[in-house]
């Protein structure tokens, strides 16, 4: 009976305390465990593929431990916990991060090569996650990867799409979306958890009844659908902690639809079933751009519902009250994307707890807080009222009372001023009236946060002025950071170990600010050899890549100048295109005997993807790819200069893209990128950047120094004046002679595509310059100058390249991490003992 049970139980966990053992012989055997009993395969067909499976599952044994372990840490200490919440996770490739932050590299390296494999092919089988469009998501992973080597407690929670951001491919020209099932060979990489599953409402009603003299709001029919959750283990580096990523699946709730079985429509509630699974089968692919649609609203309330469900479960699981929450728990929004969290654990409180109003919105307004991430007005979230009254009627409700206590309160503070009222009001007053989810965010939470130090300027001081007169205590900064793990020791191996040679040790990787004390190597003849050594090696890779993915050759000396991006008109892919056009007919009018002397080789390079209803973004690249095929095919320019497309812009190829780049483009109007992070991962590899005076590039300048960079362009300040400018200015004038030459080339055929291209200048040519490109072209054409310059000088550059490098320790995102934990979350690091240092 029972007693029975007990001993088999302690039997059970006591076998499973002892660790697996990490030396060749055991790793090999855990393998060949996996061929055989996960993956059931003989050697009759085995390929490379299943060599990934099985290695993959042996890492995944590993990481099970830390991560069950880690959680029980957590749980034992009752530490206070983080929840970052975003609707995407850009991960990428697992294997070899994971191999790295476990500090088991060397020893799989070796293993896996006496079966016969080599450890660096075995990484290219993996497809790669993409659960994101582009800098957002990529951001969140980058987060995850700080949280856990920095100890927090943390968990990241957001959306197990089947389908990710579309496979682009390129032909004549033209983008082409492929859908991105990456689930089609299974994913070792997460745990199915069959048992947490939360019941997901949508549609219903609400139904009034009166309790003890007071009013209670049920909501209640409409559609159940489950939520799964899939758990993710990220393991810090040097460290044992590993936390989790939960991503959570829909899927039909368990009941049937007995009317339809009864009236024999067994087809008919087969289909009903098929569409709960539908909610997080795809990830939207717009970046920075907002779409009303319904089924985006769902998979918002889904994220949110079931996180909110599985946060309160563990805060229940001790006795204790609720006033303790914000003590607890810290919720980050990362963008409004998941902000109805706000209304849903209002809701939870108030009518499943019975709290109060007051003391639940102080519970709740103390845990949140939220990140904004751009101010393009195309981007801010705004539901309309009749979508949110039919899909969560309650939660409207729940918005109003919100908004009126909060208005109530403003009133009180600035009596008769209507105009800020309605500016500070979570209802936009429109027809049909929209509910504001930027306004949501900023109410119910207790900290407000941009991205770069210009960014978060421009909230308190255009977006969110009103609020931050309000509240100014309430609204911080945070520039962003990108991990040193992937972005240095993972893409940049042989930067790494110079890195580790010199400084004498690993511990650079997460103490980036070591890297500083380099400052005295900068011209330092053996060093600046080396430096130019890993340089090349990388280049060579990455022209391997070139040729394998677009036919083209390039050529190694050629200075590789790379813009990769989402394709946006802000980011002005069009103003680099055109200058590469005016470069081209530079070319051409200069006398074959004096075009190597006056010219130095580029290849320029492009990458990214375009939402796939944004025209003009498709235009642009049609535009890059036209003129490309002009240009490398044209004998008299031979290597001078060469034009790439990469195709499908990911974060893995991303790691082979930015070791081997020696000049990268951020190149957006001022005040429009927010922050940008890959300017933060180029410089970390040693890229030098062109760029305007925005986003983070400020701050990657006070850091590296202006003379390490090629800056140009309009300040923030004169974008207002600049417009005006333009609008007022006759075409014909506003645009600098460089460019209309160019535009008249296009304008003749000379690129072909004439129809669609002329269309793409027009959206510029007619007082339509809203990005500037005409206003800044002129200071760009000079930066450009002074790249050819610095690059004529190979000891300048080189210096200039390892200044970037070494003094980009602010950007590591331990540093993000570290402020968030601080000036945010108010948590503390928890490490827990590594079981291999004590008891074995
Ligand atoms: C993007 C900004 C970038 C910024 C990332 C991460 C959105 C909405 N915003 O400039 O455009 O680096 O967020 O903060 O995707």
């Amino acid at each position: 009976g029972s007693q029975n049970n007990l001993t088999q139980n302690e039997k059970m966990w006591k076998l499973m305390q002892s660790y697996i053992n990490n030396d060749k012989e055991t790793i090999q055997q855990s393998i060949v465990n996996h061929v055989e009993y996960t993956l059931a395969k003989t050697r009759f067909d085995f390929s490379v593929f299943h060599a990934y499976q099985a290695i993959s599952h042996s890492v995944r044994d590993r990481l099970i431990e830390a991560f069950n372990d880690t959680a029980q840490y957590f749980t034992h200490h009752d530490c206070k916990r983080v929840y970052y919440l975003s609707i995407e996770f850009l991960m990428g490739r697992y294997l070899q991060n994971a191999l790295i932050n476990l500090e088991l590299e060397e020893n799989y390296k070796e293993a896996v090569l006496e079966l016969g494999y080599n450890l660096e092919s075995v990484y290219e089988q993996e497809v790669d996650p993409a659960l994101g469009n582009g800098g957002l998501g990529r951001l969140a992973a980058c987060f995850l990867d700080s949280m856990a080597t920095l100890n927090i407690p943390a968990w990241g929670y957001g959306i197990r799409y089947s389908y990710g951001i579309f496979r682009q491919l390129i032909k004549d020209g033209y983008q082409y979306e492929v859908p991105d099932y990456w689930l089609d060979n299974g994913n070792p990489w997460e745990i199915e958890r069959l048992d947490v599953n939360y019941p997901i409402r949508f549609y219903g009603y609400v139904r009034k009844i009166h309790e003890n003299g007071k009013e209670k709001s049920i909501w209640e029919g409409g559609e159940l659908v489950l939520a799964r959750a899939y758990d993710n283990p990220i393991p810090g580096y040097d460290t044992y902690n590993t936390i989790n990523l939960r991503l959570w699946r829909s899927l039909p709730a368990r009941e049937f639809d007995f009317n339809s079985f009864n009236q024999g429509d067994y087809f008919k509630a087969l289909e009903e079933r098929e569409k709960a699974e539908y909610i997080t089968s795809v990830l939207y692919p717009n970046d920075s751009n907002y779409s009303g649609k319904e089924l985006r609203l769902k998979q918002q309330y889904l994220l949110v519902c079931a996180t909110i469900q599985d946060v309160i479960r563990r805060f229940k699981k001790k006795k204790r009250d609720w006033k303790e929450l914000p003590e607890k728990i810290a919720v980050q929004l990362n963008d409004t994307h998941p902000a109805m969290a706000i209304v849903e654990l209002l809701r939870v409180l108030i009518d499943h707890e019975n709290l109060e109003i007051e003391f639940a919105w102080e519970l709740v307004y103390r845990s949140f807080s939220y990140t904004n991430h751009t101010i393009l007005p195309e981007a801010l979230e705004k539901w309309g009222i009749d979508l949110l009254a039919n899909l969560l009627p309650r939660h409207l409700e729940i918005v109003y009372l919100i908004n009126f206590i909060f208005l109530e309160k403003v009133t009180k503070k600035f009596p008769n001023d209507l105009h800020r009222l309605s500016s500070l009001s979570i209802i936009e007053e429109s027809n049909p009236k929209k509910i504001r989810m930027a306004n949501l965010s900023i109410i119910g939470s207790h900290a407000v946060n941009g991205v770069a130090a210009i960014h978060s300027n421009l909230l308190t001081t255009t977006l969110f002025k009103d609020f931050y007169e309000l509240r100014p205590k309430k609204f911080q900064n945070k520039t962003n950071g990108v991990t040193p793990r992937r972005w240095i020791r993972c893409c940049n191996v042989q930067l790494a170990q110079l890195y580790t040679e010199q400084l004498g040790g690993d511990t650079w990787v997460t103490d980036l600010t070591q890297v500083k004390c380099l400052e005295n190597m900068v011209e330092d003849p053996e060093f600046q050899n080396n430096w130019q050594r890993i340089k090349r090696q990388n280049k060579e890779q990455l022209k391997w890549w070139v040729k394998e993915n677009c036919g083209i050759d390039i050529n190694l000396d050629s200075l590789f100048d790379v813009q990769v991006k989402r394709l946006h008109e802000y980011k002005r892919q069009f103003m680099n295109i055109l200058y590469v056009i005016h470069r081209y007919l530079q070319i051409k009018k200069t006398t074959a005997d004096q075009r190597y002397a006056k010219f130095l080789p580029r290849t320029i390079m492009f990458g990214g993807k375009a939402a796939p209803g944004y025209i003009n973004a498709k235009r642009i690249i049609k535009l890059i790819c036209s003129v490309a095929d002009k240009v490398n095919t044209d004998s008299e320019v031979g290597d001078l200069l060469k034009i790439v497309y990469l195709p499908n812009y990911n974060v893995s190829n991303a790691q082979i893209i930015i070791p081997a780049t020696e000049l990268s483009q951020h190149i957006s109007t001022a005040g429009l990128e927010a922050s940008g992070t890959s300017n933060m991962k180029f410089v970390m590899n040693g890229s030098l950047i062109i760029g305007t005076m925005d986003g983070a590039n400020v701050e990657i300048a006070e850091e590296v120094g202006k003379e390490n960079m090629f800056i140009f362009g309009a300040l923030v300040d004169d974008i207002e004046g600049l417009r005006n400018n333009m609008r007022n200015t006759d075409p014909s004038q506003y645009f600098p002679p460089e460019l209309n030459e160019v535009f008249q080339k296009i304008d003749e055929g000379f690129f072909g595509a004439v129809d669609e291209l002329r269309q793409l200048i027009s959206t510029i040519r007619n007082r339509n310059d809203y990005y500037l490109i005409g206003a800044d072209f002129k200071s760009y054409l000079e930066a450009q100058k002074k790249v050819d310059e610095s690059y004529r000088n190979k000891k300048l550059w080189t210096k200039m390249s390892i200044c970037n490098a070494i003094r980009s320790a602010k950007f590591s995102s331990d540093r993000t991490i570290q402020q968030y934990a601080d000036e945010i979350w108010g948590v503390k690091a928890f490490q827990i003992p590594n079981p291999s240092q004590s008891a074995r």
